[in-house]
């Protein structure tokens, strides 16, 4: 007998944890742009599982890989070699330009790693008395659930009832040179950790050139420069990475999400040697980083940025879709009040309170028109389709997206 989608949400009600909110669609299969729900409705997806799906859904080569080492050796741990781990280092290291990789599972677990690496660096090499080294965070960032990423949030539902907070941390205003160069002379900095682009915040852009001068800032005060690429990273924002929009490498790069181009979990730490060599054998790693299937998983997935030329596609849809909200809704409507993002990470802010649910209610009825999007922080609705979405395809749902709000009673 097969559960309708009412049956599969009160499921989840009655059995599973109730920390998400989740629009009440519930899908089943997913391929390309598209999904579709357990009564056969067609969507297109303008989520990408917070950019995860970069590629599209089920893109084949990378299931191809997924089931072909799946047959073969899935987990070794890292307790012996495998013949996968090294092809995948030598080829993601190239790709990116670093000396060498450690392979986690999921986003946060890179950012926990960034973050020990750092500090094992501002020990052993720049030389911070034991146990004193800082890391300057940005108020609005997100980079995961743990103790250690919720300590530098200030994000009241994401630190609320979990305390004690990781010490060690100091906050400072996103987009503000000035609040960091004043932060970078405290000479027990070891590390300065963004996002390019903050996607949970709500897609905010910093100014064009911040990203290129807190690096420089950092470079002068012989301090790392953290660059949580999690979710701007691997084509999303119309370069392989956020940050070559101003031509400069991070000192530590934090990847995940569409590295696997959402098949499974796999995040990556990238760095040079002076930083990676700082962790020794045994301090380090978990029972899953760097398996064989993820490798196999995450190569393909990378392989299909290059072939398909995504992040080029990204750049130009994304220059498209900005154009059609400014001129079709910001210029038309009240309700509408921007447009902003970068390549095909963008999102609209609703010209109403922030804890008010018109977001929410024009998402629903997005769904309701074939399109599926979800609020981020009350009143911002991000759009992030897969990247592999056609300038058709594209149109379409501006169409929706527009049609939407012009026809709805908000
Ligand atoms: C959820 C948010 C987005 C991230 C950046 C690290 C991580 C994330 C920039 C950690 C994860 C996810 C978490 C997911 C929803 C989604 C999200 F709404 F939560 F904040 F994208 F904006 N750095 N973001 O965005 O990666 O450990 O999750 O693999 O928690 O519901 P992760």
């Amino acid at each position: 007998m097969t559960l309708s989608s009412q049956d599969l949400i009160q499921l989840e009600d009655k059995f599973g944890a109730h920390n998400y909110h989740p629009l009440p669609v519930v899908l089943r299969k997913g391929l390309g742009v598209y999904l579709w729900d357990v009564e056969g409705k067609r969507y297109f997806d303008f989520l990408s599982a917070y950019s995860a799906v970069n590629q599209g859904h089920c893109h084949p080569q990378i299931i191809h890989a997924l089931k072909c080492q799946a047959d073969a050796l899935t987990l070794t741990s890292r307790a012996f070699h495998n013949d996968i781990l090294g092809q995948y280092e030598k080829y993601i290291t190239s790709y990116f330009g670093y000396d060498k990789v450690l392979p986690m599972n999921t986003g946060v677990e890179g950012g926990e790693t960034a973050v020990k690496l750092c500090r094992k660096w501002g020990y052993e090499v720049k030389g911070i008395p034991v146990n004193e080294a800082k890391i300057i965070f940005v108020t609005g960032n997100f980079w995961g659930r743990t103790l250690a990423a919720i300590s530098s949030s200030v994000d009241p539902s994401s630190t609320t009832g979990f305390g004690p907070y990781m010490p060690g941390y100091m906050l400072i205003p996103y987009n503000d040179l000035p609040a960091l160069e004043k932060a970078l002379e405290d000479p027990n900095v070891a590390g300065f950790m963004v996002e390019p682009i903050q996607g949970e915040a709500g897609v905010v852009v910093p100014d064009d050139g911040y990203l290129r001068s807190a690096y420089e800032l950092c470079r002068q005060r012989n301090v790392l420069f953290i660059a949580d690429e999690v979710q701007t990273g691997i084509a999303r924002t119309g370069k392989l990475l956020c940050c070559d929009h101003e031509g400069f490498k991070p000192d530590i790069l934090i990847l995940g999400k569409a590295l696997s181009g959402g098949v499974l979990p796999v995040s990556a730490v990238l760095a040079r040697d002076e930083i990676m060599l700082t962790i020794k054998p045994g301090e380090h790693g978990s029972t899953f980083g760097g398996n064989p299937l993820a490798c196999a998983v995450a190569q393909a997935a990378l392989e299909v940025v290059k072939e398909e030329k995504l992040s080029e596609n990204a750049d130009q849809l994304g220059q498209l879709f900005r154009q059609r909200m400014q001129q079709d809704l910001v210029e038309k409507s009240e309700l509408v009040s921007l447009v902003r993002g970068k390549g095909l990470l963008n999102a609209i802010v609703i010209n109403d309170a922030p804890d008010s649910d018109t977001a929410w209610n024009i998402c629903l009825q997005l769904a309701e028109n074939g399109l599926l999007a979800k609020p981020t922080h009350g009143n911002i609705i991000r759009f992030a389709p897969p990247l592999v979405i056609t300038r058709d395809q594209l149109e379409t749902c501006c169409n929706i997206i527009v049609q939407t709000i012009l026809n709805g009673s908000w």
